[in-house]
């Protein structure tokens, strides 16, 4: 009998253990982010748009290695230099257009959209 209890318990804590990792999967898909690669010498898409709080990732697919800077001063952000795969983030909080470029390809531009 009283084995009988212990193993409901742990059921019991087993399915609420996994209640909780959906409650937490679910948040982290409704926060808002987006994603650039970087390939052969472009940012793709060269314009982006997203609506205010995106968190934005940079992932460099290039052989080579690049950056992502900010060109307007009102958005400061500047990653160090990406190496194959790997990534930057920013998250924009307000709402404007924001231009970055490539410091290492200065011909490498790019636009995020902040809606
Ligand atoms: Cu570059």
């Amino acid at each position: 009998m009283l084995t009988r209890i212990t193993r409901r318990a742990l059921l019991a804590f087993a399915g609420g253990g996994a209640l909780f990792v959906c409650a937490a999967a679910g948040s982290a898909q409704e926060a808002p982010s987006a994603q650039i690669v970087i390939d052969n010498f472009a940012f793709q898409p060269a314009t982006l748009t997203v609506r205010a709080g995106t968190a934005v990732t940079w992932l460099n697919q290039d052989e080579e290695p690049h950056t992502v800077m900010s060109a307007d001063p009102q958005m400061s952000f500047k990653s160090p230099a990406l190496d194959t795969h790997d990534k930057f983030t920013f998250t924009f909080a307000k709402p404007g257009t924001y231009k970055y470029f490539c410091t290492i390809h200065s011909h490498m531009v790019g636009t995020v959209v902040v809606q």
